[in-house]
């Protein structure tokens, strides 16, 4: 097994421990912590439970001593793909307390993307829910068996043949003590701009330090309710400031099902929430929906919005119909976390995706030779810092594009930094498609449709949309016979992949038309076929 490793330079970690950000807090130390101060204090609620901190610590023990009874080792990796229900917590610390390495998936995600994550991370288990959003997940766990017969499966709910979550039981006495905070804690899933998803190491140390520092500037404290409304697994809602920097501040954790403001209006009203994070596009559409009056949110305080570009007419327009502070934040799951400030005038708060967490991160903007753009001019950004990665597990090829000979990380994103050192996100160099805030990798997707008999090429480019901010247009060279676009977006729907990775529009052309200018790059070629498009719009 490869072993997991993230490790900064010797004199950079001893920097970041003498400053103070890395301390040697470990996730099940701090829950163990706050479930001995605050026991009774409500820690998650969510599909009808409401579990108090001593009873998530007491669910997540049983949970831990339950994986090592079904076999499995310290260190070992599990890939965990559960929505969002208190369950989720539970596996997670429970994992995290018998030293074990969640690796979190999607629900959306299929057999496809799930089967590469157990292959790249090695994994020995998998857990998932019976059911959700109508989808068996019993289903892809018996075709995951099949190639993997000795991956454990367990599941919550109706377990069929597999281990039921509930039944997990075992001897605490055969759990190990706190993990070493330097370790890797657990593996998060990088948006994927080249290929395949990467996986993400992230430690202890490096991970607490982000969410515990993140509270202080979105105002997280005891009291403090926070709403998951996006996917719990995603690295936004779980650490910007997130249900973990919630746990962590000994705040109460509420959990929406879906993001829609039908869903979650009742519970802002019903439980107070005072913090939650969401996408641009969700932004909007919750500030259309408070207009209609309906439900009374005015204990949110804070509004966070990130994980795709907020123009600044469309923060006037969620500000004006939310009633409470915006927080722009501009983050990655690799690590560096910019947000704006709560006591930011209103044309930074509006203009800006904010500044980083710490002032040890440290951010160049280049251009395309890795020479410094003279200041305020934009160019690549690339970072380093006490919570960002310095590679990513397995995979050779990706480390060494992603990453600078002295560890600075590319994030692909082209911004520029204001007078005030507030960074304006104003494209990005890789051709990922940022379909409200999922990243959707163009090559990834064109290897699919590849896999069709009648095209013979294909070229997947991002186009803006006014819902989603960009959605995605395959570009198809047909082979034989045309495909029909709709008989090829159900032939995609069909290879078990996660359904936003389907495109939204396919085109069929005869060519490319790239002969002219000699040979170009797919790079080159998506941007030529995306101003084609818009042109024709
Ligand atoms: C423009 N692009 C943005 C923003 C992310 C907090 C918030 C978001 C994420 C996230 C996260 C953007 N404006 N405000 O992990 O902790 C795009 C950039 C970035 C990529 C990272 C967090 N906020 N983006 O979205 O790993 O292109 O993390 O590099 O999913 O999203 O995507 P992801």
């Amino acid at each position: 097994m490869i072993p997991l490793r993230q490790e900064w330079p010797s004199d950079f970690a001893a920097r970041y421990r003498a400053a103070g950000y890395w301390r040697g807090e470990t996730f099940p130390g701090f829950l163990r912590q706050r479930a001995e101060e605050r026991p009774g204090a409500e820690a998650i609620i969510g599909g009808g439970q409401r579990w108090t901190y001593a009873e998530l610590h007491a669910r997540a023990e049983r949970a831990a001593a339950g994986f090592l009874a079904l076999g499995l080792r310290p260190g070992d990796r599990v890939v965990v793909q559960l929505g969002n229900i208190p369950e989720f917590f539970a596996v997670v610390f429970g994992l995290f307390r018998a030293g074990l390495v969640p690796v979190y998936a999607l629900p959306a995600h299929r057999l496809t993307e799930i089967a590469h994550f157990v292959a790249r991370a090695e994994a020995a288990a998998y857990v998932a829910a019976e059911r959700q959003e109508g989808f068996d997940y019993r289903g892809l766990a018996r075709d995951l068996r099949a190639a993997r017969p000795d991956l454990r499966v367990v599941i919550v709910g109706d377990a069929a043949e597999f281990t039921p979550f509930d039944a997990l039981d075992g001897d605490r006495a055969a759990l190990p003590g706190d993990p070493d905070p330097s370790s890797v804690a657990f593996l998060q899933i990088s948006g994927g701009t080249t290929g395949l998803s990467k996986l993400i190491p992230r430690t202890h140390d490096d991970y607490i330090y982000s969410f515990r520092a993140s509270n202080e500037i979105c105002g997280v404290r005891p009291e403090s309710v926070f709403l998951v409304a996006l996917p719990a697994a995603h690295n936004f809602p779980m650490s910007s400031p997130g249900h973990m920097g919630a746990l962590y501040a000994g705040a109460r954790v509420v959990l929406s099902p879906t993001p829609s403001p039908e869903a979650a209006f009742p519970l802002i009203e019903g439980e107070g929430v005072t913090i939650t994070g969401l996408v641009p596009p969700l932004a909007l559409l919750w500030a259309q929906a408070a207009a209609a009056g309906k439900h009374d949110l005015s204990s949110l305080e804070v509004l966070l919005v990130g994980g795709a570009k907020l123009t600044p007419e469309a923060a006037r327009r969620v500000r004006e119909g939310l009633p409470c502070k915006l927080q722009q934040v501009f983050g990655m799951a690799e690590g560096l976390v910019n947000y704006t400030r709560l006591d930011d005038p209103d044309e930074i708060v509006l203009e800006t995706q904010g500044r980083p967490i710490c002032p040890d991160d440290e951010v160049l903007i280049v251009d395309d030779i890795g020479e410094r753009v003279p200041e305020g001019e934009p160019g690549y950004l690339l970072t380093r810092g006490p919570y960002t990665i310095r590679a990513y597990h397995n995979d050779e090829a990706a480390n060494a594009r992603s990453f600078t000979l002295d560890g600075f990380y590319r994030t692909g994103d082209i911004v520029r930094r204001t007078e005030r050192a507030y960074l304006v996100v104003q494209g990005r160099a890789g051709d990922h498609i940022n379909r409200a805030g999922e990243k959707i990798s163009a090559e990834e997707v064109e290897d699919h449709l590849l896999a069709h008999p009648q095209v013979f090429d294909a070229a997947v480019v991002s186009v803006p949309d006014e819902f989603l901010g960009e959605r995605s247009c395959a570009f198809i060279i047909p082979r034989g016979e045309r495909p029909r676009p709709a008989a090829l977006k159900a032939w995609m729907r069909g290879r078990a992949i996660a359904a936003f990775k389907v495109p939204d529009q396919i085109v069929l052309v005869d060519s490319f038309e790239t002969t002219a200018a000699g040979k170009v790059s797919r790079k080159e070629l998506r941007a030529r076929l995306r101003t084609r498009l818009m042109a024709e719009d």
